[in-house]
């Protein structure tokens, strides 16, 4: 119906060329004598900057914007909850000789609010004409990584909790067969799931019985942790749940959510309704929510609105095949379920070789196989995962709560870095000197390289498998992969070939070669 109408879906637009030089980091957009497209090192833009400044505005400005949207989740929170922000709180989530060094290289803030203050300073110093050392705007980079980390990423979680339980293992269903023709489908997409809990809420009661809520994205990843609420899609699947044609509501909150659903929408019955004030899409219905009364009306409104839709569905069933698909999985996941002393234990005694964090995106820009290479890995490895790399895996049948474990959201990667931290202690050693890894190996969000930052931060190894605004020709991939390591005893690096780096982890391990 989409394509009668004329309304392309991601799986159509992707054919739509990246640029080259902006994928590299190397085209500099901040002043109106440009674009300058800095090609090679021999070239500086109009106003004289050079490629390792470019390169390295380009990187903090992206960082900032992930820090920004991982802030702003944990302050809509505490502007929810009327709560206020804690006091000290990187000094007493991280680990002791961390915050030690990071107060000696002063990128820790100190003063109450003044994270907020750093991302906007980011933008003030990589404005044209500011900082002109690419090493101190790097520095700035590693200063929001750790913002990202405690008061976006750790700050969220912590809440969430707080507010809605810790998450506990179980069992439950993933991928698009999840929507139910026979039911009333209510999709609740975003990141932040204060609506989508009180939908959960409302669901439990026996008059609500017809309904069928299901997740997308990270506030899909949220409730399917908590409660075991299916999660229909990732970002990339998201245009696909619509397309079924059986979805009454699909109500979404805040990032990573495509301003086409709009249009899309109008080609079926789906009711497009945005919930958060600053995600705003030209003709849907818009019911902000601030707080948690406002959220139970809404959420019973929603129920309503839906209900009354489900006369106008056109579609009988979910016509393709694909739709069908559905995986058994396991989830739910923290610190605290997680078998910590065993895995400690086996990894003292070399039983298992160590421990990757697999994270972020789905980028469809990447072709490479990466779920075959973790698959490869997992017999002398753990995995830990978040955000829609594990919805992946668990398409695959992978999230077996043995090997592969899920930790939720992409916010709740505080959850890996925090079990980073507690097997590290078990162990006796300071997280770097750990056999962990990050791996995003699809990154699309400023977010995700974001949290990239934020484990390097921590002394943790960083894979990237798509160029983030860098190529291997620049000195800022140098820094990241050879300089950063004398402070930060990390690096953040560049792989796009999973058989090159199988090959590496199989001969040389992590601690050791990436050390
Ligand atoms: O925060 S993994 S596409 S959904 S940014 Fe977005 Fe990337 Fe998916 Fe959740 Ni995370």
């Amino acid at each position: 119906m989409a394509k009668k109408n004329k309304i392309t879906t991601i799986h159509e637009r992707i054919s739509l060329q990246p640029c080259p030089i902006g994928l590299q980091g190397k085209c500099c957009k901040i002043c109106l004598m440009g674009p300058c497209r800095v090609v090679s090192k021999d070239i500086k833009g109009v106003c004289g900057a050079s490629q390792d400044v470019i390169v390295a505005r380009n990187i903090l400005r992206f960082v900032a914007g992930g820090t920004s949207a991982h802030c702003g989740h944990a302050f809509h929170f505490l502007n929810y909850l009327k709560k206020k922000y804690p006091k000290d709180y990187i000094k007493k989530k991280s680990p002791h000789y961390l915050y030690k060094l990071w107060s000696k290289l002063g990128i820790v803030p100190k003063i109450h609010f003044e994270h907020f203050k750093d991302i906007s300073e980011a933008l003030h110093l990589s404005t044209m004409g500011v900082d002109a050392d690419y090493q101190d705007i790097m520095k700035w980079t590693m200063k929001l990584g750790i913002i990202d980390g405690y008061y976006g990423m750790y700050l969220a979680t912590e809440l969430e909790d707080f507010v809605f339980n810790k998450p506990k293992p179980k069992t439950a269903e993933l991928d698009l067969g999840v929507i139910k023709t026979d039911k009333i489908n209510i999709a609740v997409h975003g990141h932040e799931p204060m609506l989508a809990e009180s939908l959960v809420a409302e669901i439990k009661k026996p008059n609500n019985k017809d309904i069928n809520l299901i997740g997308v994205c990270c506030t899909g990843a949220s409730v399917l942790a908590r409660h075991g609420i299916p999660l229909a899609a990732n970002f990339v699947l998201q245009e696909d749940v619509i397309a079924t044609g059986v979805i009454e509501v699909m109500a979404v909150d805040i990032q990573c959510i495509m301003p086409s659903l709009a249009d899309l929408c109008e080609c079926y019955h789906t009711k497009l309704i945005t919930t958060n004030e600053l995600c705003k899409i030209p003709n849907t219905l818009h019911f902000p929510i601030k707080n948690k009364k406002s959220a139970q009306e809404i959420a019973k409104k929603i129920i309503a609105i839906a209900r009354k839709n489900r006369k106008n569905r056109k579609t009988k069933e979910i016509k393709i095949e694909k739709k069908k698909s559905k995986k058994k999985v396991v989830i739910g996941f923290t610190p605290d379920s997680l078998p910590l002393k065993e895995i400690a234990e086996k990894i003292k005694k070399r039983k298992i070789k160590g421990i990757i964090g697999v994270i972020g995106c789905a980028n469809p820009r990447v072709k490479e196989n990466w779920i075959s290479f973790y698959k490869k890995l997992s017999k002398d490895y753990i995995f830990l995962t978040t955000g829609c790399m594990a919805f992946k895996l668990g398409q695959e049948g992978l999230l077996d709560g043995k090997k592969f474990f899920h930790l939720g959201s992409c916010v709740n990667n505080s959850r890996i870095a925090e079990t980073f931290k507690r097997i590290a202690e078990l162990c006796k050693h300071e997280i770097t000197d750990m056999p962990f890894l990050i791996s995003c190996p699809m990154p699309i969000t400023e977010k995700a390289i974001a949290i990239g930052f934020f484990f390097a931060s921590l002394g943790v190894d960083v894979h990237f498998g798509y160029p983030f605004l860098i190529s291997s020709d620049t000195t800022i991939a140098d820094f990241l992969e050879n300089v950063l390591k004398e402070h930060f005893r990390s690096k953040i690096f560049l792989e796009t070939l999973p058989q090159k780096l199988l090959q590496k982890i199989k001969k040389d391990g992590l601690a050791t070669i990436f050390k």
